[in-house]
């Protein structure tokens, strides 16, 4: 039995809306939306994962909140965790440094018109629902 990897997805919000991330890599994920992320190192935190995956990928100075309950199978030995985060204060705007061609900040009524990986739809669904009931995305 091989230990499970946690990989972080980020529900990154400002001004009231959701950053969306299209993969360009691999392959078989390229064209999808992701929640921007990635796996956590060993030893390391997933808050911290959270914080230098963003910086890595999109070039942002960001903070994490809080996780997201539940948990989303990936290929295994992958699982997702979700936590929210939000821009510093003076943060560069994100830009697709890696791993992307396109970003979309989506507000409340546009969260479904990108065609998200199918393993991050109950996850989007529920950070809506965890969003909403703090009063971030609504
Ligand atoms: N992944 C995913 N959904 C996300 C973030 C990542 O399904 N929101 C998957 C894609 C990869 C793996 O997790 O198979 C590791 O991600 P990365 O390649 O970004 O490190």
């Amino acid at each position: 039995m091989s230990e499970r990897i946690v990989v972080v997805g980020a529900a990154l919000v400002d001004d009231g809306r959701l950053l969306a991330a299209r993969r360009s890599a691999p392959v078989e994920l390229a064209g999808r939306w992701e929640l921007p992320g990635g796996k956590v190192e060993p030893g390391e935190s997933a808050d911290a994962a959270l914080v230098r995956e963003l910086r890595e990928e999109l070039g942002v100075d960001a903070e994490a909140g809080g996780r997201v309950p539940g948990e989303w199978p990936l290929k295994s030995p992958y699982v997702l965790h979700v936590w929210t985060a939000r821009l510093r204060p003076g943060s560069a705007a994100p830009e697709p440094l890696e791993d992307h061609d396109e970003l979309r900040w989506l507000g409340p009524g546009e969260i479904w018109d990108v065609h998200w990986l199918d393993q991050d739809v109950p996850a989007v669904r529920q950070t809506l629902a965890h969003l909403g009931a703090a009063g971030g995305l609504t």
